[in-house]
């Protein structure tokens, strides 16, 4: 039945259709482009009355989609018993571990997965149709079948250059969920400053956490908040991935413990941006007992099966010095059972097959890394289409150029099957985001320069290459724009997008 004072759907599924704020087609609306998306003339009213059924298995994730219709609309939709909205588990294996069914008719709504992750997809999904605006409101009718491209759908934040208390963390994690990344990676340690609590080394935190760039105050995560910001990420089957940088990247490190520098003196804070000076020694004990130490405590806080060790940037050790040092740190995430991950210089040093390759930097030609890789997996974050920190464009108040200015379009069209000659789709884990923080301080700063190019990348994450398509992405990137008002989320106009208003 239709709620007659409802504005509606703009009708058929075409992305020719004009767009509207309110009420388009599920296949103009939903972003990333879903796999099979149909839509139909049925329209499902969402009403004061509407009740959303979960399985035993996944109750969360219901009381999360009321939370988000009622924050949308007002409506006071609750989780019950037979809902018109209902989630099940019975979706196909096929499905896979992210994958979803969504059906909109009449007579209801119906999300069917494999597994609560799907589900939680599929909410995602269902979000988009759903107008902002108080009161009832009718969603259009149609099927969306869907699973993911790629398994790595990543945003990495760094929160060692400023630091990022754990509500504003969180609040990027709900922004990340909306375009179905799964991926948060957390710089943890840098020059600047180290974040998180390592209880067998207090220094780190007593000293090395208290600066940030600029002189500011800089903080750190204590165990049991990093805990929370982890099933806070997995409540929203978001994954996090803690980097801790060797062995450069450390002067933090290097001004808490004089043991690790070669000359037994602990350096001075640093406070400014400049990079590659700094490197624990390499070959010492003192060394080893840090690295293996330090992944030991991280691993435990860590349920899943990345562990980030950085290597990037390093220009004060010898290429011997620098294997040995990743190696190393190779080893000790190795020992806690867990895979290690680590910027594309790690290819020179001796991986172990398991070890996972992020490229990112695409000044050098890329054939000699490739080729050291191996047979390693790929998470590509090409700097010049996925850093975020990156300025839009020359009036861009926030922001690095070095890697060029990377306007929308630029974040989106590129395949990541063919960006690197040799690493073709099977050997690509996924793709991923980076936010760097030197001239970032707050979360509204961070967004900004996510949005909008972080669904651009969210898209080439998970949809089909097949439906890469600049005009359909660009008019579905527009009407996301009122749900980030509604969400206070804020975002960058770019001219390439033809917003509403
Ligand atoms: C390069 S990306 C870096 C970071 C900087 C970033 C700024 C990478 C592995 N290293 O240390 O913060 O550029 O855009």
């Amino acid at each position: 039945m239709l709620v007659a004072t409802l504005l509606c759907t703009a009708g058929s599924g075409s992305f020719d259709t004009p767009v509207s704020p309110l009420g388009a087609s599920l296949a103009a609306s939903v972003l990333p482009a879903p796999e099979h998306v149909s839509t139909s003339t049925d329209r499902f009213p969402l009403t004061a009355a509407t009740r959303i059924s979960a399985p035993a298995g996944a109750t969360a994730v219901g009381e999360y989609l009321a939370a988000a219709i009622r924050r949308a609309t007002g409506l006071p939709v609750r989780t019950g018993e037979r809902g018109s909205i209902a989630l099940t588990l019975d979706g196909k294996a096929s499905l896979g571990p992210e994958g979803y069914h969504l059906a909109i008719t009449t007579a209801g709504v119906r999300i069917d997965a494999h597994d609560p992750a799907g589900l939680f997809h599929g909410v995602q999904t269902l979000r988009q149709v759903i107008p902002e605006r108080s009161g009832a409101v009718t969603l259009p009718g149609g099927t969306v079948t869907d699973t993911p491209r790629f398994a790595w759908r990543g945003a990495s934040l760094d929160v060692a250059r400023h630091f990022f208390s754990v509500a504003e963390v969180e609040r990027y994690i709900d922004a990340l969920a909306l375009y179905k990344i799964n991926t948060l990676h957390l710089h943890l340690t840098d020059d600047q400053g180290w974040r998180i609590e390592i209880r067998s080394r207090p220094r780190l935190t007593q000293i090395g956490a208290a600066t940030e760039i600029g002189g500011g105050h800089g903080g750190f995560y204590t165990q049991d908040e990093y805990r929370a910001l982890v099933k806070y990420a997995q409540d929203r089957f978001i994954t996090v991935v803690p980097e801790i940088e060797l062995p450069g990247h450390t002067n933090a490190a290097l001004a808490s413990y004089a043991e690790l520098n070669c000359d037994g003196k602990a350096r001075r804070p640093y406070l400014s941006s400049g990079v590659g000076f700094s490197s624990v020694c390499p070959g010492r004990q003192a060394t080893e007992y840090f690295i293996a130490d330090v992944f030991a405590e991280v691993a435990a806080l860590t349920p899943g099966p990345f562990v980030h060790i950085g290597g990037d940037e390093v220009k004060s050790l010898t290429p011997r010095e620098y294997a040995s040092v990743v190696e190393s740190a190779q080893r000790a995430v190795q020992a806690q059972h867990k895979t290690a991950i680590g910027w594309q210089e790690i290819t020179a040093a001796a991986l172990d097959p398991g070890t996972v390759v992020q490229y990112w930097q695409r000044n050098d030609p890329p054939g000699p890394l490739v080729a050291a890789a191996g047979k390693a997996k790929f998470v590509l974050s090409p700097a010049d289409k996925t850093y975020l920190d990156m300025k839009y464009n020359p009036q861009t108040e926030l922001g690095l150029s070095w890697a060029g200015f990377v306007e929308v379009r630029d974040a989106y069209d590129w395949d990541p099957a063919t960006l690197l000659p040799g690493v073709g789709e099977a050997r690509v884990l996924g793709v991923e985001a980076p936010i760097w923080t030197e001239t970032l301080e707050n979360a509204s700063d961070v967004l900004f320069m996510a949005f909008p190019r972080l669904p651009a990348i969210a898209e080439l994450g998970w949809s089909p290459r097949s439906s890469h398509d600049w005009d359909s992405f660009r008019r579905r990137l527009a009407i996301q724009a009122p749900h980030w008002d509604a969400m206070h989320l804020s975002y960058y106009r770019s001219p390439q997008i033809p917003w509403p208003r």
